[in-house]
């Protein structure tokens, strides 16, 4: 196809005069992989077509929120109902009283929830909360992890113990971040030392029970029950990032996998979003009651939203939440997830290409090294080139992957053994070639 008759080629070009860099989110535009991003036209189950009208498998799963697949019927249906009784109201509704009962009875370590409308406002106003609970100004946060866009969470670390403020994007200063601490992923001594020096002063710690930012690299069991036991010594809140965990990874999400090793496991505040809003704009932040008490109008940590519960999206959310709590919805999903990385391995393995793969759920990551890395410096490791190379591999052959090597994978319950074939197949010819 020439530039021509590309529409996506023409859309970009169009996109890039009116919006800056043409994607309303930067890793939409391919910056990272090469080539032309895909403008998508509709999608139904596991599937998406381009602007050319071509498919492909969609691994993406609108980064995430598409657990059931796109289009599902008793979804469409129900948000289709609430539209037409109302867009937005601004006013509270019996709606979104029922999304918040269903999402408590789902994570038991939260008795009250507060719904917003992005991962971001979730993740900002859970740093508020803390802070605000806590009477204290210092966060903690690990390389890799992303929170969110917010200010005070946009910090990449400096490398070594105690590195404060250096953010990552420009228009953040100094003094905004000068609170931020940052550490390495998964590292302990790193870890007790920190507390060691300012756990008094830490208002949480916040993490992504398995990072999604950074590919796929899970907390080790001793290094989730050590950020457990020294917030818990030292008096600051375990914030649990769960935006692309929740309710993705296993029906109580990444918590309810750890509790399982880890007796008496629980955040004190968990920040949710994607899968619970079901495609739609919804997220929410929830914890124990003495904490949600803070929030305005109870207390005086203030947080608000024009569209917060809005109708549309709460019906969405609980349509969702309806179907993935069926019998065997995660087993079926889990099992689904589990073929395609082995797939994958096995198709490396054969070629020789060094790949390593891991998945929990419904989300996956692979690296194309020999073993799982188990921080952000070790993902740096991979051979971006290479990635890009088969990433570009895949997207010839009707596989849609991230466009960038450090983003997990979503499949979803639309996802067909066949479907889980054509990929490894497809990959198994790109191995070929790397
Ligand atoms: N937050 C996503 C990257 N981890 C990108 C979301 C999007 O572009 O839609």
């Amino acid at each position: 196809m020439t530039h021509n008759t590309d529409r996506n080629f023409s859309l970009f070009e169009r996109a890039r005069a009116v919006i800056p860099g043409g994607v309303n989110s930067p890793v939409r535009a391919f910056k990272a992989v090469g080539g032309t991003p895909r403008f998508i036209g509709r999608a139904q189950g596991a599937y998406m077509w381009d602007a050319n009208g071509t498919r492909y498998i969609d691994y993406i799963g609108s980064w995430g929120p598409m657990i059931l697949g796109h289009g599902h019927p008793a979804v469409l249906e129900a948000v289709q109902k609430a539209a037409v009784d109302g867009l937005s109201f601004g006013a509270p509704t019996e709606r979104e009283v029922e999304l918040a009962e269903a999402i408590l009875e789902l994570m038991p370590s939260m008795d009250m929830v507060r719904l917003v409308s992005s991962g971001t406002e979730a993740g900002m106003s859970a740093i508020r909360l803390a802070r605000g609970a806590t009477g204290r100004s210092k966060i903690l946060k690990f390389e890799g992890c992303y929170h969110g866009h917010a200010d005070a969470l946009l910090v990449k670390a400096g490398s070594g113990l105690a590195t404060f403020g250096n953010a990552t994007s420009a228009g953040v200063p100094p003094e905004v971040v000068q609170h931020t601490l940052v550490l390495e992923y998964n590292n302990v001594v790193q870890l007790e030392e920190a507390f060691a020096l300012h756990g008094r002063d830490l208002a949480c710690l916040m993490m992504e029970p398995i990072a999604g930012n950074m590919n796929f690299v899970r907390a080790s069991t001793e290094f989730t029950r050590r950020c457990r036991e020294l917030c818990t010594e030292y008096g600051a809140l375990l914030v649990y990032d769960e935006v692309m965990t929740g309710f993705r990874v296993a029906l109580g999400g990444a918590q309810s996998v750890y509790a399982q090793q880890i007796p008496g496991f629980a955040p004190d505040i968990t920040v949710m979003g994607k899968v619970i809003g079901g495609g739609m704009p919804l997220a929410a932040f929830g914890g124990r009651r003495e904490v949600m008490e803070q929030l305005a109008p109870l207390g005086a940590v203030y947080q608000a939203g024009t569209l917060s519960g809005n109708p549309v999206a709460t019906a969405c959310g609980l349509a969702t939440l309806h179907e993935i709590r069926k019998p065997g919805f995660y087993e079926a999903l889990a099992s689904s997830t589990r073929a395609l990385v082995s797939g994958l391995e096995a198709a490396a393995a054969d070629e020789g290409v060094p790949f390593c793969a891991d998945s929990e759920g419904g989300m996956f990551g692979f690296f194309l090294l020999p073993e799982l890395p188990q921080n952000y410096a070790e993902v740096m490791r991979t051979d971006g080139q290479r990635f890009n190379r088969l990433f570009h591999g895949l997207l010839e052959r009707g596989v849609y992957l991230a466009p960038a090597l450090y983003e997990a994978g979503f499949v979803s319950a639309a996802h067909t053994q066949d479907d889980i074939a054509a990929t490894v197949a497809a990959a198994r010819e790109v191995f070929k070639t790397l």
